[in-house]
C-alpha cells in the first residue's frame, strides 16, 4: 500500500538511438553505470581533493524546511566553509545541505575532470554543471526542476536512495500552485495515505545510486532524495531544442520563480493557506475522477 513504485532499468551503456527511442522520447528515466568510466573524476573527486581545491569557499547550506511563505524558495539556513561542510558530512548525519552549488564556476579546471556525454543527447549546457552535497539522512524534498531540462545526474562517494514520479501525477502529489513542489514533506519513502488519501496508487520509480551512477531524469520528472551516505551529486542539464519547449521552459521559471516569489513576500501567510486548500482540493478531485488515466 501506498506508492506503486519500479526499479529503473539499469545499463552499463547505451547506443544514442537506444536511448533517444526507449528514454529520452518516452520520457522513462534510466541508470547509466558506465557512463563516468572515462571520467578522471570518478577516482580524483575524494572529500580530501575538493577540500584542497576548494575548501576556504563560504557554501550556503539547506535545511528541510522549503514553504516559509515569507521566504522565496530555496532560501539559505546557514552558511559555512566547504571544508568545515565535507568534514561535516563524512563524520556525523546532519540534514544540511549544499543545493545547485556551481563549483565549476569557482575552479573551471574541474571541467577536465568530467566528459559532457554529447554523444547521448545534445543541448547540454556546459557552462551549468552544478553540485549538490548531503550529509547522511539529509532529504531534498519532492519537486521538479523549474526549467524543464532533461537531466543527467551522477553521484560520487556514497549512495543516494530516490524516488521519481512522471510529470503527469502532478495533481494527485498534491502540487502547489504555481510551484514546482508539493504540499508538504509527506515522507516519500513512506507516505501517510491516511493523511494523504491522493498519495495511494501513484505510480513511480525508485532507484539506489552507488558512486559512479548516472540517473538520466527526464524534462518535469518529480524527484526525491535521500542521501544514505555523506556523499555529492554532479547534474548537468539539458533543455530540448524544440522552440516550443524553451518557451515553456521560460514561462516556468516566470511563473514558477519570480511570480510566486513576488506573490508570497507580498500576501504571506494568506497565499500559503489558499494555496495549500487548492492543492488538497486539486489532489482529491484527480483521485475522485481516477487521473491521471
Ligand atoms: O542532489 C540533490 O540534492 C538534488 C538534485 C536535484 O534536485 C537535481 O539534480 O535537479
Amino acid at each position: 500500500m501506498g506508492f506503486n513504485l519500479k526499479a529503473v532499468d539499469v545499463v552499463e551503456s547505451i547506443s544514442r538511438e537506444d536511448f533517444e527511442k526507449n528514454y529520452l522520447n518516452a520520457k522513462k528515466p534510466l541508470v547509466i553505470k558506465g557512463l563516468t568510466k572515462d571520467w578522471p573524476a570518478r577516482e580524483k573527486w575524494t572529500t580530501e581533493y575538493l577540500k584542497e581545491i576548494a575548501g576556504d569557499f563560504e557554501v550556503p547550506l539547506y535545511d528541510s524546511s522549503k514553504a516559509d511563505p515569507n521566504k522565496p524558495i530555496n532560501a539559505a539556513a546557514a552558511h559555512m566553509k566547504f571544508r568545515d561542510y565535507l568534514d561535516l558530512i563524512k563524520r556525523e548525519p546532519t540534514e544540511l545541505r549544499i543545493f545547485l552549488f556551481n563549483l565549476f564556476k569557482k575552479i573551471p579546471s574541474l571541467v577536465n575532470d568530467i566528459r559532457i556525454p554529447k554523444n547521448l543527447m545534445g543541448g547540454i549546457m556546459e557552462g551549468m554543471p552544478t553540485m549538490f552535497f548531503g550529509g547522511q539522512n539529509s532529504v531534498t524534498f519532492l519537486h521538479y526542476d523549474i526549467d524543464l531540462p532533461n537531466l543527467l545526474h551522477t553521484h560520487f562517494g556514497g549512495r543516494k536512495h530516490i524516488i521519481l514520479f512522471d510529470y503527469k501525477w502532478k495533481d494527485r502529489l498534491y502540487c502547489l500552485p504555481n510551484a514546482t513542489y508539493a504540499l508538504e514533506d509527506y515522507q516519500v519513502d513512506n507516505p501517510d495515505t491516511q493523511k494523504f488519501p491522493a498519495l495511494e496508487g501513484v505510480e513511480g520509480y525508485e532507484v539506489i545510486l552507488e558512486h559512479g551512477d548516472t540517473l538520466f531524469m527526464p524534462v518535469g520528472m518529480w524527484h526525491w532524495m535521500k542521501y544514505l551516505d555523506g556523499s555529492f551529486s554532479l547534474t548537468l542539464r539539458a533543455w530540448d531544442k524544440s522552440p516550443s519547449r524553451k518557451l515553456a521552459s521560460m514561462w516556468s521559471i516566470i511563473r514558477h520563480g519570480a511570480i510566486d516569489s513576488i506573490v508570497k513576500i507580498l500576501l504571506k501567510a494568506k497565499y500559503a493557506k489558499w494555496r495549500e486548500g487548492a492543492a488538497v482540493r486539486k489532489a482529491e478531485r484527480a483521485l475522485k475522477l481516477g487521473l491521471p488515466k
